[in-house]
């Protein structure tokens, strides 16, 4: 088993390898909430730099326990009372490791619950899809903390709800839940049973689209956000150019062609 999958070498995450590719990929710290201390971000950007490498399929991102995830190990932080220096170089190992997510090509299927707030919520905005259920909850509450968002809130968040509604959480700590954290974008899909089961059924979907499918409308899009549109439409054409003459998307197009496949009709 390549090391990058293999459960055992793994502390802060729990690695679970499922059917045709799939891994359930859990903080496992409940007892601490599953703050997001030093070891973890590690742990996320090992498995997440070589998962497709690796043969993974799809990903649900999810935690142990009643909560998603507490954000930054606030104690961890307040005990190694770091320079500004040592926290920026923190920082920039979280955006190595959201940004091997959301740019990493394998699509990932966040489970939510509970909290998801401050870096919780920084670590849910990159995965692709994110479902949440009756208990989850989203804040920023690094304003009350004394301190600032540093894994892409400023980029992530204010991209999902807006610049100024991602300004008023951080200032004033409100929190969002239920049907208008939907209708605002923190999550695009809402259950009343359990998240991790429905991102589960979601994951097994995803899981069965062509690989190089999948990895171009998991990197391709949020590269071409960063584009201007004229260079963003000439990315897309050599994306499209790859991705849509592939050879194992014949079969699916033949199938088309030959009327076998299924047609897309609306939700009864
Ligand atoms: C923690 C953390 C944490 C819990 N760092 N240890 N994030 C926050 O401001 C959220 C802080 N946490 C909370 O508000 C609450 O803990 C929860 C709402 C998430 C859960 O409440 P509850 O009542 O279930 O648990 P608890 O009793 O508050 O905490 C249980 C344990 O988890 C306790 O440890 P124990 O050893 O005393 O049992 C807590 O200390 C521990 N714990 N949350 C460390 N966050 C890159 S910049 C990102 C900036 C941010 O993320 S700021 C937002 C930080």
């Amino acid at each position: 088993m390549n090391d990058v999958v293999n459960p055992d070498t793994y502390e802060s995450l729990a690695i679970s390898p499922r059917e045709n590719g799939l891994y359930v990929v859990s903080l496992n710290r409940p007892t601490k909430r599953n703050a997001l201390n030093v070891a973890t971000i590690e742990e996320l950007i090992r498995f997440f730099s070589g998962a497709r490498m690796a043969g993974v399929r799809a990903v649900v991102l999810a935690g142990e326990g009643d909560h998603f995830c507490a954000g930054l190990d606030l104690v961890e932080h307040w005990k190694a009372d770091r320079s500004a220096d040592d926290f920026m170089h923190v920082c920039l190992r979280w955006h190595e490791a959201f940004n091997k997510m959301e740019y990493g090509g394998v699509p990932i299927i966040a489970a939510l619950k509970g909290a998801v707030v401050g870096g919780g919520l920084e670590l849910a905005s990159a995965a692709h899809i994110r479902v949440m259920d009756g208990s989850t909850y989203f804040a920023l509450p690094e304003g009350q903390r004394g301190i600032f968002t540093g894994g892409g809130a400023t980029i992530r968040v204010s991209d999902m709800i807006g610049k100024y509604r991602m300004i008023d959480m951080v200032l004033t700590g409100r929190v969002y839940q239920g049907q208008e954290a939907v209708d605002l974008g923190l999550a695009q899909y809402m259950v009343e049973g359990s998240s991790l089961d429905k991102a589960m059924e979601i994951a097994a979907k995803v899981a069965q689209n062509l690989p190089l499918t999948n990895f171009a409308i998991c990197s391709a899009v949020s590269h071409m956000k960063n584009m201007s549109g004229l260079d963003a439409a000439y990315a897309e054409a050599f994306v499209g150019g790859i991705v849509n003459t592939q050879p194992d998307a014949r079969a699916r197009l033949e199938a088309f062609a030959n009327k076998t496949a299924a047609r897309v009709r609306p939700n009864t």
